[in-house]
């Protein structure tokens, strides 16, 4: 495997701002934040996405995201989120370790993330569900 970052962080070689640790995971700040808080939430082993990531982990990935939320909320206040994670080479994954974006939202923030709409999807529903059957 290639040398991976968030592998590097994890294990401390390189220094991060850490949020919370628990045995299997890490959240620390983004060092390209959209958002004053914005916190990346990382299992310390090594899977590339939510394709290969075993489902315990995950559990402990998502135990530790609702952590920080509620640490966010109860320490300053933060009432509100956006959650994201980019997954394989069709989306905007940057680094190849699984990694959850936990973005807080301000009122009066000036970007609001949301994907253009594509309604004529819908028409193909039935054709679409009819391949994951066969
Ligand atoms: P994504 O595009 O979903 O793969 O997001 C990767 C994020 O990781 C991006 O917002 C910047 C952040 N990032 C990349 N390298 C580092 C690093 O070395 N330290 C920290 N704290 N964040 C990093």
């Amino acid at each position: 495997m290639e040398a991976c970052i968030f592998c590097s962080i994890a294990n401390k070689q390189i220094p991060s701002a850490i949020v919370r640790e628990s045995e299997t995971c890490l959240a620390f700040l983004d060092n390209s934040p959209n958002a004053a808080y914005h916190t990346l939430i990382i299992p310390k082993a090594h899977y590339e996405n939510m394709i290969d990531v075993p489902l315990p982990v995950l559990q402990d990935v998502t135990e530790m995201m609702h952590q920080v939320c509620q640490l966010y909320s109860q320490k300053i206040g933060i009432d509100s989120f956006q959650f994201f994670n980019n997954a394989g080479p069709h989306s905007a994954q940057s680094v190849l370790h699984l990694h959850f974006h936990v973005l807080p939202r301000y009122q009066g923030d000036p970007i609001k993330f949301s994907a253009p709409r594509m309604p004529d999807l819908v028409k193909q529903y039935p054709e679409m569900l009819a391949r994951l059957r066969a």
